[in-house]
Parts: C-alpha cells; structure tokens; sequence
C-alpha cells in the first residue's frame, strides 16, 4: 500500500521514533522503506547506536558472540559485514551500526542531540504531541519507544558524591575522549557485568584500584579471541539456519539446556559437562545448563557449586576469595557476566577489595575519596557501576501521557501494566519495542528487537488497510497479561535475588519480575504474538472497540 491510500492524517509525522540504538534504526528502516510512513527520530545523543554510543567504558564489549549480536533481516549485510572478535569491542559495535545508518540511508530522518522530555496524547485528534529538550513539538500518528532497556543511568544518591574533589565517572556516561588512569589511585563502585569487564582493564593501568562490592557475582570465562576465518565461511553460509535457529530458540542464542536434571546425573557425568561449558567460555553455562537450574534451589546448589570452587581455586587469598564467592541468592537469578581475568585481578598487588558485608558498606563519598566500614579509602577518581533504572525507567522518563491526561508514571507506580509488553491499556499507538514483560533482556536483543519491529510494522500496516485509527491493549488482556508474567517467574528461582530484574536495585522501585520469562522461550512467544495477530489481535481495541466487541457487532450485521 503506498502513503496516498492512507487514512487521512494531519500530523506531522506518520510515526515518530525515539533511540538510535538497533532497535530505533531497524524501526525507522521498517516503517519508512517497507511501508512508506513520513517517520522522524528523535535521538539525545550525537550519534546513532544506543548502548554502545553511550557505554565506552574500558572493557566494553559485548556479551553475546558477534555473529548473531546483529541485524539478520538483510541477507546481504550478513554477508558483507565480518566481525573481528567472538565478543567486538563497544568501538566494533559502534562501527557496524554507524555502517547499518549508512547502508539504509537512515540518518537524514533521525534528529541527532535532541531528547524527548514529552508525549501527550490528544483525545479528540487521536493524536501524539512529542517535544524534545530543543523545543521541538511534533504531532504523530503512532510513537515508538525505542528507548533501549538499560539506558537510564542509576547513580544512587551517594552522600557526599558533590564534595569529592576527584573525578567520578558513570560507566554508562563515559567520556568520549577516554579516562586516563596512570599514576591514578581508581575507586570502582560496583561488581556486576560492567564492571567486571572494567575491573581488569583499569587495574592494569591504574596505581592503585580499590573495588566497592555489595554483593558478589558468579563469573564465567567469556573466552574471546579471534574468530576463526573458516567458522566464519561456515557460518556465512548458513546464516538461514543460524538465523531460523536463534528465531525459535529459547533465549535467541543456538544454545539449549540439557534435557536431564543435574540430580540424576552422578558427580563425575555433571563434572565433565561443567568442564565443557566452562572452556566453551560465554553464556552457555547459564543458559544451557541442566533444565532444573532456574527452577529447584537443590540442583542449582550444584551448579553453584562448581563455580565457587572455581572462585576458591582462582584467588590466592583465601580470605579475599570467601568475599568473591556468592552465598546469599542461587545461581543464574542475577544476569550473568563473562569475566576476562577478572577473579584473576583480585591477586594483584594494586588490587584492594572492599566488601559490603564483611568490611563495611559505603557510607559516604568523601572530598578525598569513600569511606566505608568507618575507613576512608583515599582516590583520585571514582568509577560509578551501579547499572540502570532498568526496563520501566527509560519508559517512565518520557513524560508519557495517555488517555484522559493520565500519566505512564502514576499508571505504572506498582510495576509495569502492558499487554505482551508491546502496548498498553490507555495509550493508544504508543508501542514499546523490547520493554518490560516481554523477553527482552532475558534474550540476545537483536532477535527481540527484529521480532518485536517486525511484529510492530505488520500491526501498522494491517491497521492502514483496514483503515483503523487506534489499537490499545484492552484492561482485561493487560490484566491477565502481568499475572501471567509473574506466575512464570513465580515459579523459577529468580525472584530470590536482588537483582535489576526484581526492580531491587533501585530504591523505591516495586519489587517484580520485570521481563517475561515464556516457558516456550523467544520462540514461543514470537509465535504468540504472531497467533494474537492472525486471530485479528485478540486482546486489543482498535478506535476503543475490542476485537471481540469488532467480530460480534460484525457478526450481528
Ligand atoms: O549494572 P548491575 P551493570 N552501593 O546493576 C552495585 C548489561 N550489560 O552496569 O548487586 C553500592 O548489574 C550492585 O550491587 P548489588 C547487562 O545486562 C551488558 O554492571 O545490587 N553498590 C552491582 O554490583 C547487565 O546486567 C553488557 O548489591 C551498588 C553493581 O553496582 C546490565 O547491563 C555488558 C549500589 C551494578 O550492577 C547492567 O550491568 C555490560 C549502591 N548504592 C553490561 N547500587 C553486554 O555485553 C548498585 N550497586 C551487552
């Protein structure tokens, strides 16, 4: 269908964007090329790529192995694009993207250095107002947040953090021009996936490193390195297979649990299975373990087991090595990081642990550095990895304002209320692209951004045919939508951990399971979206009549 043919409009746009990261790229591409829409991106930043414009802290590198942590839309570009590393560095990253921008023509539709601070739905044109930081004010059809699930920077509200007289640094806010760490006595607050990959890399160039753990993390080897020019052939040509695999996989990797409990297994057959995932390196220890791990506390003992005595092993000291080993939540339940000698680290001579439980936490952030436990651990510059506001806070600070005036932030001060976590009841035409309960961050994003885009653009192009102003989750859908998300994960481990996935990591937050963990995995629930559409989006209004209400009145006639 081409633009002519469409309801009448008189907004300024046909669909506004916001983010330049892989999803907001790929949904301009999408919306513009395959369905013809006159689309504008908003993007606060001066360049495209999301998290990897913004996270250039050293160390940054990916976590899931290059060849299927990118676009697999376009055949050719599979083909043409060759990644250097099983994990590319954040400037790797950053390149294919910037090549992406170049390659669909998208940068003369996305509005760089301009955040949006406002959404306002108008009930009578059925339109979005969007205003940016820059004094812009937009009128749109539909709106898609491509704000990226971990973009809204948690920086906990230290005491004291104004009157240090060093620098202090976010991971997430990173300076362009780098940080200099020579000669320096470096502070970092923070052990999860960041900084773990920070950890190793500013110990080797600081004097003196001094890490702030609160709770400590299970690590796995992520085993980097070249990649291997033949794997690369093989993979090249069997990229439909890679990629129909990693569509209807669990966690969007080609990677599956093995189909047995551990507790059946005798201790020599696990022992050997743990070796081999162990030196395979990457996530395969965590999402392709034995089937029980995220459900039964005693099987996941003895996984967890494993990866203690490899801590125990690793660190000299064992009084050091007892505070990098996790006892206060299972295995798996906090996201898992890929370390690069980072227990390794912690047996340098420069390299102090100070750990929240058994030395003190911090207390406050003074002029000459923190004090913790009563001590004061003199620093030149403090490194800030406490992660992000994740999922909802992103969402939450765009000033989002639906049906009636009401607002996202006061509909949504419980925990997240969406339908599939692509819409929600009250919102109309504002669509989230992997935003809470949906699998999201529990999945290789790529393959949930290119779902959910996909699914997004069928939606737009089904409701221009059928000349359909609105669609809304309906309250009924979206209710039983959240309980299912919480009854799956109900039924796992996860809810046992602080985690960022619980929201407990940010004070205040609602304690929940924030992503949706499909007991049928990224493929399952790819095929439940693409069921809902079929069946003519079930559990969605389109003009404020649901699609029952639609079918009986239809039938009626
Ligand atoms: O953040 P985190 P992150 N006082 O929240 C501690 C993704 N990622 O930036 O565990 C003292 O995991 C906090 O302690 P605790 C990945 O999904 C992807 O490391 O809450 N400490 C924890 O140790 C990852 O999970 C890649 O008790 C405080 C740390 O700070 C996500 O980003 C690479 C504190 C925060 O860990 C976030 O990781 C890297 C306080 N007030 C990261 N508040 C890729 O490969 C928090 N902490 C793509």
């Amino acid at each position: 269908m081409t633009n002519q043919q469409q309801p009448k409009s008189n907004a300024d746009f046909d669909a506004i964007v916001i983010g330049a990261g892989f999803s907001g790229m790929y949904t301009l591409h999408s919306l513009r090329d395959k369905l013809g829409l006159n689309v504008t991106l908003f993007e606060a930043g001066n360049g495209v790529g999301g998290t990897w414009y913004w996270n250039r802290y050293p160390g940054a590198r990916c976590d899931s192995d290059s060849y299927i942590y990118c676009y697999t839309f376009d055949k050719n570009l599979l083909q043409e694009w060759n990644w250097s590393e099983r994990y590319p560095e954040q400037d790797e990253i950053l390149r294919y993207l910037e090549h992406c921008a170049e390659r669909f023509e998208l940068k003369p539709d996305i509005q760089f250095g301009k955040r949006v601070v406002a959404i306002t739905f108008d009930d009578e044109t059925t339109l979005w107002t969007v205003r940016t930081d820059k004094g812009d004010t937009v009128t749109s059809r539909y709106v898609i947040a491509a704000v990226g699930s971990l973009s809204t920077a948690n920086v906990p509200p230290f005491k004291g953090l104004g009157s240090f007289k060093g620098k202090w640094y976010h991971t997430s806010q990173w300076p362009h021009e780098g940080v200099d760490f020579t000669a320096k006595r470096v502070g970092v607050i923070g052990t999860g996936a960041t900084a773990v990959q920070a950890i190793p890399e500013i110990a080797q160039q600081a004097k003196h490193l001094t890490v702030f753990q609160r709770t400590p993390n299970f690590c796995v080897p992520a085993r980097n390195g070249k990649v291997d020019p033949e794997i690369s052939k093989a993979r090249k040509a069997d990229y439909n297979g890679v990629r129909e695999r990693i569509k209807n996989s669990f966690f969007g990797f080609e990677l599956n649990f093995i189909p047995k409990s551990v507790l059946q297994t005798t201790p020599e057959e696990r022992e050997k299975e743990f070796d081999r995932m162990w030196d395979d390196g990457g996530f395969g220890f965590w999402l392709a373990n034995y089937q029980d791990m995220f459900f039964s506390k005693e099987a996941n003992d003895v996984i967890a087991d494993y990866l203690k005595r490899k801590i125990r092993a690793t660190v000299n000291d064992p009084v050091v090595a007892e505070k990098l080993v996790p006892k206060t939540y299972p295995y798996g339940t906090k996201r898992q990081p890929l370390d690069t000698n980072y227990f390794e680290t912690f047996n340098k001579k420069n390299v102090l642990l100070v750990d929240a439980s058994t030395d003190g936490p911090i207390e406050e952030i003074t002029p000459n550095g923190i004090r913790a436990g009563g001590k004061e651990y003199p620093l030149d510059i403090i490194v800030i990895a406490t992660g992000f506001d994740a999922l909802t806070g992103p969402l939450k600070n765009l000033g989002i304002k639906g049906r009636g005036g009401k607002a996202l932030t006061d509909e949504w001060k419980d925990g997240p209320l969406t339908y599939l976590g692509l819409l929600a009841a009250g919102f109309p035409n504002l669509f989230m692209i992997t935003g809470p309960q949906s699998p999201s961050v529990l999945s290789n994003m790529p393959v949930s951004i290119e779902q959910h885009v996909e699914w997004i653009t069928e939606c737009i192009r089904y409701m221009r045919e059928h000349k359909l102003t609105t669609i809304e989750a309906t309250p009924q859908a979206q209710e039983q939508w959240v309980a299912h998300v919480a009854e799956i994960a109900g039924a796992t481990l996860m809810p046992q951990a602080n985690s960022w996935y619980m929201g407990a990591n940010i004070s205040g937050k609602s304690r929940q399971f924030l992503p949706y963990l499909c007991p049928e995995g990224v493929g399952g629930y790819r095929k439940k979206c693409a069921e809902i559409a079929e069946r003519g989006y079930e559990g969605f209004m389109f003009d404020g009549v649901s699609r029952t209400e639609t079918t009986e009145s239809r039938a009626a006639e």
